[in-house]
């Protein structure tokens, strides 16, 4: 496709809006105001295609998936969507003549980061392949007036600052209010009798409410012309809207929903992987979970009479338990506003709704209060209690007399609403996100409900976006990819990039990958050095561990490896030792003591390292600020080593590890989460893989632990180093800085378990590990040959693989075409 428009008309567009906007000539403009002029004039070529999508879509009626999430990690819009308009080059070139550098008018724009981790990415990626392939879809969400906190770090502790990344506005959305919807909490039902027809109707009183505002965002499909729609709400205050007749002039109410519509979507909660239990984030989801279905309903009765029929053309699918409220809003939608019986609005609810599992870890699981759930959800609430009461009886009915089904299976236990439980009895597929993690859902985390209803269980492995984290943020490999294999394809077909595994043994591929990863190095070395004042070797070892800190990922156990690493140079200055720098990056949940506790610990090793001149600058450690999208795709282009070692059985899948598989970088990590099809992919002998197994790691944890002691004592260097945590080494003489984190791995005043995540106890196979990624990339050769192969395995770790197979097995999708 490439630009639409001539050159000359693209910069006459840029050059107008800054006048228009900003009353300015461009070289007077901002570098904001600049980035705001491209990116209207950018819009305004995506909105042609978003308006033909849309007729498309009346045309052909496809079924349509609703991906239903709190989180949509999407990251910088302006390269992404010029990547997948095939304009980039264009956009580029027009601007140069206008003087404009186009990385640097892209790097003004903020990161949109309404998501934590992986989950939010997951999504994020899952719509650029759904626009790319040709799926009619739509990304629902919230749009939170604060995303992602922006991380500073102060004396080496993280310090967490408001993102406010709509300050300038936001060029790329459009606010619908046309569609917006009224949304209802709390207040009590009334049950009333209707002679007329003899139905039971449910009316909720008292109730306070809020009005849901859409913004749609384009999603651009990568050269095809379709543009998909993310569909975020905000909230606004009802002002007369709906309210009863009494209640206008109520001072009192009008202030209260003013207020409320004001907090529901100021801030995404920073947790990831973590159930908080907080009663706003319950009104988070009920919010925008509400009136996304209203929304489908509405757009499906618009050119269909049938809503038993809705199943056929919407699907809901859940990320995670956030949204599964939806199960229960849509039968009271289905029950209330549409007057179905319960058992059609079963049906169609039950072949609607879909649930995804990303994690199996114990406090990630929703269990809301029932006083708080039924308080703010009356209705709703009732629908819960006879949705489980059904489903208990059918329990009994298959399994007589046994009171342990009921009790792992119910929904309404021990007076909490489990959402999981609620979205698998509900839900037609119930998917887990790697192989691997899929298995323990069957045969351990759930079960009971495996047995009772295999066929609903399947897996989809995640996979990413090769548009953003090749395309995009490598610009230099991804050409070189072209070149090699002789076609662009590989944008919508990773599968080709096995065409360069002809390469692996060829020296000047080999060289040419290499010189690559090397001014990709050199490009984050010169970043680094402006942001963190830290100069870093481009030719030493980049081992990079990116991704939230948790305990279960184990950002302690790399940083307590450098400690050792750092006592045993000290100790033998002789011995050979290949330069390493080892880069972190990671935000700690903003209550996570014990996260924080580490990233100051990173920090503190790294101040003590990095200014030790007698050890000639063999290591360095680095942590990255704010770690996120945008610097995300510089940091994978410049990996040699990919750390992805979680306790096995505790990362679902992880899709960092494919973002660095598909850079060129080899994988040191354990058998969990996806890292087992990464191997399996590449072949062992083109990763580094240690530590114990995920059903090891499980058989210990059903007897309590092990003992972390027995290492302790019998191995020095271990010894020394949990030492160096209390004998001030690394906190300027202070014993107490790190004294929870040591009681964590020896349990000296400690509720957990001793070293719960097995630290200790994978520590020298960890080493061990280490040793042999040092070995392999002293020879230059066989290095190149692993690097390459692992760019060259990488095709299945595709969000476009992913997406095809929800689309066949889960969605029943159609394509569409839209004609340019
Ligand atoms: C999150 O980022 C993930 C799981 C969760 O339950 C929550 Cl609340 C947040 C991650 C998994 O930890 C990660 O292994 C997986 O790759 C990712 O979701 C996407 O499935």
């Amino acid at each position: 496709m490439s630009l639409k428009i001539s050159k000359t008309e693209f910069k006459k567009d840029v050059m107008d809006n800054c006048r228009r906007l900003f009353r300015k000539e461009l070289d007077e403009a901002t570098p904001q105001e600049q980035y705001q002029s491209v990116s209207y004039a950018v819009k305004d070529m995506i909105v042609e295609n978003w308006i033909a999508t849309q007729k498309q879509l009346t045309k052909d009626d496809p079924k349509i998936v609703y991906y239903m999430s709190m989180e949509f990690l999407m990251g910088r819009a302006l390269g992404n969507n010029l990547i997948n308009m095939t304009a980039y080059e264009d956009v580029k070139e027009a601007l140069d003549e206008l003087g404009i550098d186009l990385n640097f008018v892209e790097d003004q724009e903020p990161d949109p980061a309404l998501g934590n981790g992986g989950l939010g990415r997951l999504a994020a990626c899952f719509l650029d392949s759904l626009a790319s392939l040709g799926y009619a879809a739509y990304g629902c969400g919230i749009r939170y007036r604060y995303g992602m906190f922006k991380q500073k770090i102060e004396n080496g502790y993280q310090v967490e600052k408001p993102d406010n990344w709509l300050k300038y506005g936001n060029p790329f959305e459009l606010r619908r209010p046309e569609y917006a919807k009224e949304i209802r909490f709390g207040g009590n039902i009334r049950v009333e009798y209707d002679d007329e027809t003899g139905k039971t109707l449910f009316k909720q009183e008292n109730y306070e409410s809020v009005l849901a505002v859409p913004y749609d965002y384009p999603i651009v499909g990568y050269d095809n012309n379709q543009v998909n729609t993310l569909r975020i709400w905000d909230a606004e205050p009802i002002v007369d809207f709906q309210l009863d007749s009494f209640d206008k002039g109520d001072y009192h109410k009008a202030v209260e929903q003013q207020n409320l519509a004001k907090t529901i979507v100021e801030v995404l909660y920073p947790n990831d992987n973590h159930y908080a239990g907080k009663e706003l984030r319950l009104k988070q989801q009920y919010f925008f979970v509400s009136a996304s279905l209203q929304a489908a309903v509405d757009k499906y009765m618009r050119n269909h009479d049938d809503i038993r029929k809705l199943y056929e053309k919407a699907t809901f699918q859940m990320n995670d338990t956030h949204p599964t409220v939806a199960v229960a809003e849509l039968m009271r939608i289905l029950l209330d506003d549409y007057q179905l019986e319960w058992q059609e609005a079963w049906d169609v609810t039950t072949k609607a709704c879909a649930y995804t599992n990303h994690t199996i870890m114990a406090e990630a699981l929703e269990k809301w209060p029932i006083d708080l759930f039924s308080r703010l959800l009356p209705r709703v609430y009732q629908i819960i209690q006879e949705i489980d009461r059904r489903f208990i009886i059918q329990v009994e009915e298959m399994y007589p007399g046994n009171e342990d089904k009921k009790r792992t299976m119910g929904i309404l236990r021990d007076g909490q609403v489990r959402m999981a439980n609620l979205a698998i009895v509900a839900g037609y597929s119930v998917n887990g996100v790697a192989r691997l993690h899929t298995e323990i859902l069957k045969k351990r985390e759930l079960k009971d409900f495996y047995e009772m209803m295999p066929e609903k269980f399947n897996n989809k492995t995640n996979g990413i976006t090769q548009r953003r984290f090749l395309m995009h943020g490598n610009p230099l490999l991804a050409s070189w990819v072209t070149e090699k294999i002789g076609t662009k394809a590989w944008a919508t077909d990773l599968s080709l990039m096995s065409g360069l595994k002809k390469y692996v043994d060829d020296p000047k591929a080999q060289q040419e990958f290499m010189d690559i990863k090397y001014k990709n190095k050199e490009r984050l070395a010169k970043y680094i050095l402006e942001h963190n004042g830290i100069e870093v070797d481009p030719r030493s070892i980049f081992d990079v561990q990116v991704k939230r800190l948790h305990e279960y990922k184990r950002q302690l156990l790399n940083i307590m490896h450098v400690m050792y690493l750092y006592n045993k140079i000290k100790e033998h200055p002789e011995l050979s030792f290949y330069p390493r720098t080892f880069i972190f990056g990671a935000k700690a949940s903003a209550g996570y003591i014990r996260a924080k506790e580490i990233i100051k610990l990173i920090n503190s090793v790294a101040d003590v390292i990095n200014n030790d001149r007698s050890i000639n600058g063999k290591i360095k450690v680095v942590f990255i600020e704010d770690y996120r999208v945008s610097n995300a795709e510089w940091i994978f282009a410049a990996a040699d080593v990919s750390e992805q070692i979680s306790t096995a059985s505790k990362e679902a899948s992880g899709t960092g590890n494919m973002k660095f598989m598909l850079n060129g970088a080899p994988t040191l990590g354990t058998m969990d989460g996806a890292n087992v099809e990464i191997v399996e992919e590449v072949g062992s002998e083109n990763a580094f893989i240690f530590g114990m197994s995920s059903d090891e790691v499980m058989n210990y944890e059903k007897n309590g632990g092990y003992n972390p002691y027995e290492i302790y004592n019998n191995d020095a260097d271990i010894r020394r180093v949990v030492d160096q945590l209390v004998d001030g080494t690394y906190a300027d003489g202070d014993t107490e800085r790190y004294r929870d984190l040591y009681n964590s791995l020896l349990n000296t005043n400690c509720s957990d378990r001793a070293d719960m995540y097995f630290i200790l106890k994978d520590f020298r196979s960890y080493a061990e590990a280490q040793e042999r990624v040092e070995a392999a990339y002293k020879d230059r050769e066989g290095w190149a040959r692993m690097a390459l192969l692992n760019t060259a395995c990488c095709g299945k770790f595709s969000s476009d693989r992913t997406i095809e197979e929800y689309a066949k097995e889960i969605w029943h999708l159609h394509k569409i075409k839209v004609e340019a």
